[in-house]
């Protein structure tokens, strides 16, 4: 798909390709619709990050506590998007054992009662070992600290999702 393409869809097919870029938040993606046309895939991708940026820092709790919890009830009960189902089975979150399992949901429960928000990371630049271990170092930091950094993994994952929506839609030349 090159960005042309992008840059002529309605509305409403815009935010069914792009409105679970940032997980739950269509709202975004509607947001920047009116900074249309873009001139390539990473202004598209600017826009977006430039839009949480301004947001105050309520906004931005709020993108926060829509991301599901890691290894949580709906990764067991395969209630999660087809986008962060994908994120969490390639972090290695299905294959727990019963003690890891038990480690994450604890420090889990703890960052949230702590900060009032999920620990978030980008699950597929990470594996099991290394969400618990930045887990629980960063549940020492302070708020102003971890919205900061919970802000930056949101921004990695919908990095991330970019990339996969623009290769699964790209053209392919055809052979002559
Ligand atoms: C997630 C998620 O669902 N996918 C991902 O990369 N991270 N959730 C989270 N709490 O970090």
């Amino acid at each position: 798909m090159d960005i042309k393409a992008v840059n002529s869809m309605s509305y409403e097919e815009f935010i069914d390709l792009f409105g679970n870029a940032v997980e739950k938040c269509p709202l975004i993606a509607g947001a920047i619709w009116s900074k249309r046309p873009f001139t390539t895939f990473v202004d598209l991708e600017t826009s977006i990050f430039e839009f949480i940026d301004s947001l105050p820092q309520t906004g931005k709790e709020g993108i926060l506590r829509c991301l599901p919890d890691l290894a949580g009830r709906e990764l067991q009960s395969g209630t999660l998007s087809a986008e962060s189902q994908k994120e969490q089975v390639q972090a290695g979150l299905t294959s727990l054992s019963h003690e890891e399992q038990e480690k994450l949901h604890q420090f889990n429960s703890l960052y949230k009662n702590k900060l009032g928000f999920p620990f978030v990371i980008a699950a597929r630049m990470s594996d099991k070992s290394k969400i618990l271990q930045d887990l629980t170092a960063r549940i020492q930091n302070p708020p102003l600290q971890e919205l900061y950094n919970g802000i930056e993994e949101v921004k990695k994952i919908c990095h991330l999702r970019l990339q996969d929506i623009h290769c699964k839609h790209a053209v392919r030349p055809t052979n002559p």
